[in-house]
């Protein structure tokens, strides 16, 4: 049987991630989604914050309880970019990509971002909340001080949109792409999307930096960087920027790249 959603709106909340793994832990079963208008502690990767313009975004947060043994982590916050990308695309047409592994960009600019946290009872994953914030009538204010550009979907195609709509678009697509989970399907149709696709880029990793070109996302999610001497590498976390681009950081104080092949 597929998903089937229950809604607990919150007009403000710290954050829908938070308020997900509450209910999760309460017993809620798959399918439910916290939602808010604003948030106070909404967040991104790696303890960085994320703005929800009041009644203007999107900030919801879906408990799921995958059935599968590994941890696929990695692989819900893929199928949540895509299915962010391809319910947008339900209600409005603009040119959007996918930049590895979370945000979706329309014209090179960030309007979307997904955060998938999983909760584990040893070795065994109880649940992940799969989190959703999308700029919908407002982004976040000009003087935030963003490391990437940042826009919103009234900006990119110059009318208002309905945000429930947008929100419904996206719960039905995740719906609907979710039985994909673990299998070859999902890095095919992510490839499709995939931003700064064989162009130079920079990845910062967890451990090192290293620079090359942008192949493909393997099934697991991971990304294929290939170097200049044909060799390639892998890598399942970091952060991808083109070298020299306007997606490039405006601050750059990575360690200089280290390059190493397999
Ligand atoms: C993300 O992290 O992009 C994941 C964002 C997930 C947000 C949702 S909202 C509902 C749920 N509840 C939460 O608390 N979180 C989830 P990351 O790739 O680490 O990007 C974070 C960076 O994006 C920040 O450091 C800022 O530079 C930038 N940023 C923050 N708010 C933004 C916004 N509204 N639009 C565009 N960029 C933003």
């Amino acid at each position: 049987m597929g998903l089937r959603y229950r809604i607990h709106h919150h007009d403000t909340i710290d954050s829908t991630n938070d308020e997900a793994r509450r209910l999760a832990s309460r017993g809620e079963p798959e399918g439910a989604v916290a939602a808010a208008d604003s948030q106070t502690a909404g967040r991104g990767r790696s303890g960085r914050a994320w703005i929800t313009p009041p009644g203007a975004a999107i900030a919801m947060s879906i408990v799921l309880r995958p059935r599968v043994s590994a941890n696929r982590t990695t692989q819900i916050a893929l199928l949540g970019g895509l299915a962010v990308l391809e319910g947008i695309r339900r209600v409005v047409d603009l040119p959007m990509q996918i930049k590895w592994p979370n945000d979706v960009l329309v014209r090179g600019k960030k309007v979307a971002g997904v955060l998938a946290e999983a909760s584990f009872a040893g070795d065994k994953m109880e649940y992940v909340v799969l989190g959703i914030g999308v700029n919908v009538n407002d982004g976040p204010p000009p003087d935030s001080n963003l490391e990437y550009a940042a826009t919103s979907l009234a900006t990119e195609s110059g009318s208002a949109l309905d945000r429930e709509s947008v929100m419904n678009a996206i719960l039905s697509a995740f719906a609907e792409r979710y039985p994909l989970l673990g299998t070859p399907a999902l890095s095919a149709l992510w490839s499709n999307h995939l931003a700064m696709r064989g162009q130079p880029v920079r990845v910062i990793g967890l451990a090192e930096t290293i620079v090359g070109t942008l192949e493909s996302v393997t099934d697991e999610g991971a990304i294929v960087v290939r170097f200049d001497d044909g060799s390639s590498r892998t890598i399942l976390a970091g952060d991808v920027h083109l070298r020299g681009g306007p997606l490039s950081p405006a601050l750059n104080n990575s360690p200089s790249p280290s390059k190493s092949s397999m």
